[in-house]
C-alpha cells in the first residue's frame, strides 16, 4: 500500500542515511502508540547503523514494560531531563512520533524547538504543525502513529517482524482499542502482514488486556458502581480523585480504558473522565459517531484530539475554584454542549 508520496519516502531515506545521531521524541504520558512507534523507529535506525535514542517526557507505565527494547536507548525527562536535553542538542536529526507538535512533548519542547537541525513528523492527529518540520508523514486516515511508521519503514525496505513488529502491533492495538475505533483497510493489511511475519499477537493481547493487577480491576469496578454518573442528555462522567487513586494504589497507565466503559450503555453517546492531578484534573473524552469528543475538549478543557477520542485539562483555581466543584462544572457544561 502506498500511503505517502514516493518523493517524501526517499527524502526521509536521505535524511536517515545522512544522520549521525537521532533524537526520537513523543508525547507526555506516553501510551502504547507513543512507545511502540518511537521504539520501532529507533530499532530501524539501529539496523542501518545509526545512533539514536527515544526521548520521552515521562517514564512508561509498568503495563507497557514489555515494549522497550534492550537494544534501544531511552531517556525519560522526568528522571533525566539534563541528559535528554543534551541528546536533543547533540542530535543532527529530530523525529517526533505520535504527536502533532513539539508542545505535546512538554518539558522537551524548548530543546527541540531551539535545535536548528532537520525535523521529521510521523503522526496521525489532526492539524500537524507543518511549519516546524522538514518532512511530515501525517494523516488522521491512519489508525495510529505505529501504523504510519509501519508503512513508512516498509517503504524504506525494513522487514516488518521481530521487535519492530511487536512494538508496532502494540501501538496499533492500543490506539484502536483492539480494532474498535479508527480502523481502515490499511490497518488490517498491516496486522495481516505482521502476523504472517511471525508477530505473536496472542502474547501481545495477553500483555495488554490480561495482565492487570487486582487493584486495577477493583478500581474499574468501583468507578462503574459508585462514580459513573449518567445524564439524561446522553452523557456520562466520572471523577477519579487523588483519594481514590491512593486508596486503590493505582499507578500510571492503570486507568487506561476506563473512559470507554460508559459508552457500552445504549443511551450514552459522550463519556468524560476527570482524573485529579496536582492543581488540575486530566480529562479524557470519548464519543460515539455523530457526537464530537474533540469539540467538547476544545471548547471546555483547553484540549483537542480526534473526533471521537480527545483530552484536555481542567484547572483548579481558574476553571473551577476547588476540586470539589468539578462534578457540578462537568454536569453544567455537558448539558450546555448536548442541549
Ligand atoms: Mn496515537
Amino acid at each position: 500500500m502506498e500511503l505517502f508520496p514516493h518523493k517524501d519516502i526517499s527524502a526521509l531515506d536521505s535524511l536517515f542515511k545522512a544522520a549521525r545521531k537521532v533524537a526520537i521524541l513523543s508525547h507526555v504520558h506516553p501510551d502504547g502508540d507513543a512507545l511502540g512507534s518511537s521504539t520501532a523507529i529507533a530499532l530501524y535506525l539501529g539496523s542501518i547503523g545509526k545512533e539514536s535514542a527515544c526521548i520521552l517526557p515521562n517514564t512508561v507505565s509498568d503495563t507497557l514494560s514489555y515494549i522497550p527494547s534492550p537494544s534501544v536507548r531511552y531517556f525519560y525527562a522526568d528522571k533525566q531531563l539534563k541528559r535528554a536535553e543534551e541528546w536533543i542538542r547533540e542530535s543532527d536529526l529530530i523525529v517526533l512520533a505520535d504527536a502533532n507538535a513539539f508542545s505535546r512533548t512538554d518539558v522537551l519542547e524548548q530543546a527541540a524547538k531551539e535545535s536548528q537541525v532537520h525535523k521529521v513528523l510521523l503522526d496521525h492527529h489532526l492539524n500537524p504543525d507543518r511549519e516546524n518540520f522538514a518532512l511530515v508523514f501525517s494523516t488522521p486516515e491512519i489508525s495510529s502513529a505505529s501504523e504510519v511508521v509501519f508503512w513508512v519503514l516498509r517503504e524504506l525496505g525494513c522487514r516488518m517482524e521481530g521487535e519492530i513488529g511487536k512494538a508496532l502491533m502494540t501501538g496499533m492495538t492500543t490506539d484502536t482499542n483492539n480494532f474498535a475505533n479508527s480502523v481502515f483497510p490499511s490497518t488490517f493489511a498491516m496486522a495481516s502482514e505482521l502476523i504472517a511475519n511471525g508477530v505473536d499477537r496472542d502474547a501481545i493481547l495477553q500483555q495488554i488486556y490480561n495482565s492487570y493487577r487486582e487493584n486495577r480491576v477493583r478500581l474499574i469496578g468501583y468507578m462503574q458502581h459508585k462514580e459513573m454518573h449518567i445524564l439524561p442528555e446522553g452523557a456520562s462522567y466520572m471523577v477519579l480523585t487523588k483519594k481514590l487513586l491512593r486508596e486503590f494504589g493505582a499507578e500510571e497507565g492503570e486507568t487506561e480504558g476506563l473512559v470507554n466503559i460508559p459508552l457500552a450503555i445504549k443511551e450514552v453517546r459522550l463519556s468524560v473522565l476527570l482524573k485529579e492531578d496536582d492543581g488540575l484534573f486530566r480529562v479524557s473524552v470519548r464519543s460515539k459517531k455523530g457526537t464530537s469528543a474533540q469539540n467538547l475538549a476544545l471548547q471546555y478543557f483547553h484540549g483537542g484530539g480526534h473526533e471521537n477520542a480527545a483530552g484536555g485539562k481542567l484547572f483548579i483555581g481558574s476553571d473551577i475554584t476547588t476540586a470539589e466543584d468539578a462534578p457540578a462544572y462537568v454536569e453544567r457544561i455537558l448539558k450546555e454542549f448536548l442541549g
